[in-house]
């Protein structure tokens, strides 16, 4: 597949590479139409089957990291075409397939759809200049990939409303404050900083760190004594895995371990 809507690029040494995912529309401030998130789904899944690839960075530019869904291609829509269509909806959620650990790298706008796959990464860095926003109220209708769900997940009710209700915008030391993003640096960091997150995930236990991840994401899915039964479960199993031996093995004999890749 030829990519017109993003850049793809590759970053470390040998098999544990961080695949870079750069959104690339930025005349349209990186408005995610159905061709770019098209694109994006087969970049992720193509980067999730490569076994030189260990993590994916998604980023924008300095200016956004997504406006949202692009209006134009929306304002096409009537109630039975948009619930008809596969359209509007097909490779939103395609980013949940993906087992290796995906960071959203935030700098600029990222609103409606963009707060939106931002939130479906599994932590993001945001650059100082970050917005956060769920503007969709003030189109007429409501966040449509999940805003409603997961903004209260991660930042609990009062903020998810203020921001679903209001479409006020949130900057990047209040998005970090109650925990929507992980950290906060200098615009001209964050590409290094997640790239540094990127290489230091891409030296640990490839199995551990999948599963790691889909336990964490287990608890947005189940009540808590089956999230802690499946955490228990996958604790176990990793004692079958060549990698807990040398973890510990390596933590014995005082020198540091070589794991199996992704
Ligand atoms: N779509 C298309 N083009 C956009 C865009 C967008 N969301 N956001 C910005 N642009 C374009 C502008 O039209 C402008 O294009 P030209 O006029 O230069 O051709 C260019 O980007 C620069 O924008 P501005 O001139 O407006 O730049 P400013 O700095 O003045 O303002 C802004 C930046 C981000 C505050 C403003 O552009 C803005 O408010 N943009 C719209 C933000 C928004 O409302 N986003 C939410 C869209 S609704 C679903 C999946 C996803 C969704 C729904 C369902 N399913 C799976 C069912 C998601 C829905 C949405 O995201």
């Amino acid at each position: 597949m030829n990519f017109e809507h993003i850049l793809l690029s590759r970053h470390g040494e040998g098999d544990r590479q961080t695949g870079l995912i750069t959104l690339n529309r930025p005349k349209a401030l990186n408005a995610l139409n159905d061709a770019l998130m098209d694109e994006l789904g087969q970049a992720l899944l193509d980067f999730d089957q490569d076994p030189t690839v260990a993590c994916i960075v998604l980023t924008g530019q300095d200016k956004a990291f997504a406006a949202g869904a692009d209006i134009p291609e929306l304002a096409r829509h009537d109630f039975m075409s948009a619930y008809r269509s596969e359209l509007i909806s097909r490779n939103w959620e395609t980013i949940r397939r993906v087992r290796k650990p995906v960071i959203a790298a935030v700098a600029g706008f990222a609103l409606g759809g963009g707060c939106e796959l931002a939130m479906m990464c599994d932590t993001i860095i945001a650059a100082d200049n970050a917005r956060f926003g769920q503007p969709e109220i003030k189109l007429g209708v409501i966040p449509g990939a999940g805003g409603t769900q997961r903004l209260p997940r991660a930042v609990g009710k009062a903020k998810a409303m203020d921001m679903v209700l209001t479409a006020r915008m949130m900057d990047a030391t209040e998005a970090e404050r109650i925990g929507l993003v992980s950290r906060v640096v200098p615009l001209a960091q964050l590409l290094p900083e997640a790239l540094q997150m990127g290489a230091l995930i891409s030296t640990l236990s490839g199995p551990a760190v999948m599963l790691a991840k889909e336990a964490v994401n287990r608890a947005f899915e189940t009540g808590l004594s089956d999230g802690v039964q499946y955490e228990r479960r996958v604790f176990q199993a990793l004692f079958g895995t060549p990698d807990q031996q040398e973890g510990m093995a390596a933590f014995l004999a005082k020198r540091p371990p070589v794991f199996e890749k992704a």
